[in-house]
């Protein structure tokens, strides 16, 4: 079965908690402080992978749990960092975050990989707290929690061509013959529910990818029929090949033809403004040329003409299509483009940062800044609560976070006024 939509739900696992703990050796009786840090939590990623091709098995709505990191030990000792989870979608798939709807990422390229939920860091054991002024400390930070979102899956398949057109019209005979696609053909409308693909060679060498999309009726865009649910999968095509009907029939070409342009532009994204080629099929039949030539003067513009019985006008379509496809460029499914904004957006200076970080060495650190520096002098560490809140204070303004984009490692030194730690990922 082809799904195309799911909801999922995340949740990355929380960094281990720190540990307390003091050595106990035989002639050291009060041996310093030996609680170990924990381990990160596992992340969720999500990964395109070109084997897969439907959200089937997400259909009912799942859950991803990464496990917990380990917590730190006695003796210094770490904790394990949990392994993070994967999970494979098709590509093309689209990840918006429930709540707002924002583009979390869109998974276009087979391998390309995206953090949905970052697990938690690892608390620090009470070794790290320890100062001059306070030589046993009894604090150990716990785990940082993981998150918990919930996704909008959407597949929008990659194809480079959309056949669209009233039910019946012929779409799924045309795909049918000129790529290896075998997509179900009958006479009565909406025989095609779920897109199909098919990848396209003209006799000239070049290759594109066609899809062939269920009927559209009047009203697709309030639902009507099928709906609009499919048209998602042409935001990506490049080209649409609109497809109306000369043969019997009681309908209308040119009215079918407004119609249908009609739900295009409804639908938005504007897909009303793609390059289309406009195809007449079943010019096979009786009084096909007459509907023709009548549709044509109504119309204004070439139309290729084709009979999926006879093959006529079929090459030159598929040529019309590689030709079009050469001179236009992808569309970006997600406004990097901003010629398709009409207001322009005003962005609000910075507010000024709370502190920057200062690189020393290789593995020292600074972090600076006036207002950071005057709460450290006013928090007393050689207090345990004094210490904690130091702690907590750098961990609101995600130090650990920043240091870790600027390249930070392991056991680097950080340093903040006169007091130093350890980093730890
Ligand atoms: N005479 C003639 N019949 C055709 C031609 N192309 C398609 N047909 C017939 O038209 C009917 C509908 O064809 P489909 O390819 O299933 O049409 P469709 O546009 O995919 O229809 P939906 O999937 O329902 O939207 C079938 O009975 C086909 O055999 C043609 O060029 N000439
Ligand atoms: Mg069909």
């Amino acid at each position: 079965m082809f799904i195309d939509r799911a909801v999922v739900e995340v949740r990355s696992g929380k960094g281990g908690d720190g540990a307390i703990a003091f050595l106990r050796e035989k002639f050291m009786p009060n041996g310093g402080p030996a609680g170990g840090n924990g381990g990160r939590g596992a992340s969720v990623l999500f990964r395109a992978n070109s084997h897969i091709n439907t959200l089937y098995n997400f259909r009912h709505s799942k859950t991803f749990i990464g496990p917990d990191g380990e917590k730190g030990g006695i003796k210094n000792q770490y904790g394990k960092a949990a392994k993070d989870i994967i999970v494979d979608v098709p590509v093309g798939t689209v990840i918006f975050e429930e709540k707002d709807h924002k583009v979390i990422a869109d998974l276009n390229e087979d391998g390309k990989v995206i953090c949905v939920a970052k697990g938690g860091r690892g608390g620090r054991g009470n070794t790290c707290f320890k100062s001059p002024t306070n030589r046993a400390p009894k604090i150990a930070e716990n785990g940082e929690p993981g998150e918990t979102k919930r996704l909008i899956l959407e597949l929008k398949l990659l194809a480079d061509v959309g056949l669209v057109g009233y039910p019946s019209v012929g779409k799924s005979t045309l795909l049918s013959l000129v790529s290896s696609a075998r997509p179900e053909i009958a006479d009565y409308p909406f025989t095609t529910l779920v897109p199909n693909l098919g990848v396209v060679h003209t006799k000239d060498g070049r290759s594109f990818v066609m899809a062939d999309l269920p009927g559209l009726i009047e009203g697709a865009h309030q639902g009507k029929g099928l709906g609009l649910r499919f048209l998602r999968h042409i935001e990506r095509c490049r080209v649409i090949v609109h497809i109306v009907n000369m043969g019997l029939s009681d309908r209308d070409p040119y009215q079918d033809y407004l119609i249908i342009n009609n739900e295009l532009k409804s639908y938005g994204f504007g897909l009303d403004k793609r390059p289309i080629i406009l195809v007449a099929s079943k010019m096979d039949e009786e009084g096909a040329e007459k509907r023709l030539k009548k549709f044509e003067e109504q119309f204004g513009q070439p139309i290729i003409p084709i009979s999926a019985l006879t093959d006529d006008g079929l090459d030159k379509l598929l040529y019309a299509c590689a030709d079009l496809l050469d001179k236009t460029p992808h569309f970006p499914l997600y406004g990097d483009d901003e010629n398709e904004l009409d207001f322009k957006v005003y962005e609000l200076p910075e507010e000024e940062k709370e502190f920057h970080i200062r690189r020393l060495d290789a593995h020292k650190w600074r972090i600076e800044g006036d207002k950071i520096i005057k709460f450290y002098r006013m928090t007393n560490i050689s207090t345990d609560e004094g210490m904690m809140l130091l702690m907590m204070k750098l961990r609101k303004l995600k130090i650990d976070d920043t240091l870790e984009t600027l390249g930070a490692s392991d056991g680097d030194t950080v340093f903040l006024d006169d007091f130093s730690f350890e980093y730890w990922s």
